[in-house]
């Protein structure tokens, strides 16, 4: 009997040795200790020994009992100290490594653009006025003097919402808002920023894209006024050197109406790819605020008189930075954008 202890402790002590984790070791103690364990066993046997051999091998096997017990935690001890340094390590967390830098965004550079010529006409004394995108018949065509026939009252080339209800296609009627308003407090001299929306898809057309309006209203108002103006928007946007001219032109809610010419931006005026070998490009559209339209809003065209203009941002913005495809505005792509 003594032999089968010595046994079970030879073996028992070599495969705790030899465990390698927490689990295993659970298993032998259960194998050896347990309630139907091997050295359990023995001690349940011993009725059948000669009553004088039963306290030696009860003593030999409740010392190998405490042997084990004692084998068995040490070695558990160590496991788990070598398992959670192993856990530790694979989480391993550097607290003296730099941190990731954050990197700063920049404003979209159509944006970046619209608040440079914001910022340029609050210099000359204009307010910023903003309206809803989604307008009526009556301010979108109407009080500009575009009659019902007008073809950009066609289906073709606006987005209705219903037969009077249509996506603004410029942001004029802010500024019809606004004269409302304020009547008749003048000076009126604001410009009205923000979406647009027309029926058109191409490199150069957007169905959406931005406008920047202005409008001045008061008593004697002049042509020479919307030219120095102008003048002065465009030195401040593209440089001093910058030449200006106006050509003639029409649209319904101005008369007389002008077409602005800058010298290329590109060439400086000799003529290049961008400006179509003509050094001149073309930037603004402008006029004196057409009567029919002072009238419509309540001013009196013999009391009073304005000037208007109304230019792309997305034209300003890829004339600015070289660029000839205006969807890549559109794109998000950050390679793009990170330039800017
Ligand atoms: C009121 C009266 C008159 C706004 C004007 C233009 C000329 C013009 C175009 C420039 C490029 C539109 O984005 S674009 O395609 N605009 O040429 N806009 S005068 O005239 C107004 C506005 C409001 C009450």
């Amino acid at each position: 009997m003594l032999e089968v202890i010595a046994k079970i402790r030879e073996e028992a002590l070599a495969r705790v040795a030899a465990a390698t984790s927490s689990e295993e070791l659970e298993a032998l103690r259960v194998l050896y200790l347990g309630k139907k364990g091997e050295l359990t066993r023995v001690l349940r046997g011993m009725g059948k020994l000669p009553p004088e051999e039963r306290p030696r091998v009860g003593q030999m096997a409740n010392k190998v009992r405490e042997e084990l017990e004692g084998a068995l935690k040490e070695h558990r001890e160590n496991l788990s100290r070598r398992e959670q340094a192993e856990r530790l390590r694979a989480e391993a967390l550097d607290v003296t490594l730099p941190g990731r830098p954050v990197t700063r965004g920049n404003r979209h550079p159509l944006y970046q653009v619209l608040n440079e010529i914001k910022a340029v006409f609050i210099g000359l004394g204009f307010d910023v006025a903003e309206g809803p995108e989604v307008e009526s018949d009556y301010y979108n065509f109407e009080a500009l003097n575009l009659l019902k026939e007008h073809p950009a009252r066609d289906m073709q080339d606006s987005f209705y919402l219903t037969e009077d209800v249509l996506l603004r296609t410029h942001t004029s009627p802010v500024q019809v808002r606004v004269m409302e308003a304020r009547r008749p407090r003048l000076p009126i001299r604001i410009v009205a920023p923000g979406k647009v929306y027309r029926r058109d898809d191409d490199a150069t057309h957007s169905p959406m894209f931005h406008q920047v309006e202005g409008l001045l209203v008061d008593r004697r108002v002049t042509f020479g006024d919307l030219k120095g103006t102008l003048m002065a928007f465009l030195k401040q946007m593209f440089g001093d050197q910058v030449q200006v001219r106006f050509r003639p032109s029409y649209f319904p809610f101005t008369e007389p109406s002008a077409e602005v010419d800058m010298s290329c931006v590109m060439c400086g005026g000799n003529g290049c790819r961008v400006c179509s070998h003509t050094g001149w490009l073309e930037i603004l559209g402008c006029g004196m605020v057409h009567p029919k339209v002072l009238s419509m809003s309540g001013y009196d065209p013999e009391e009073v008189s304005g000037f208007a203009f109304g230019l792309g941002v997305e034209r300003v913005a890829m004339l600015k930075y070289g660029i000839d495809d205006l969807r890549l505005f559109y794109e998000n792509d950050l390679r793009f954008l990170r330039q800017f």
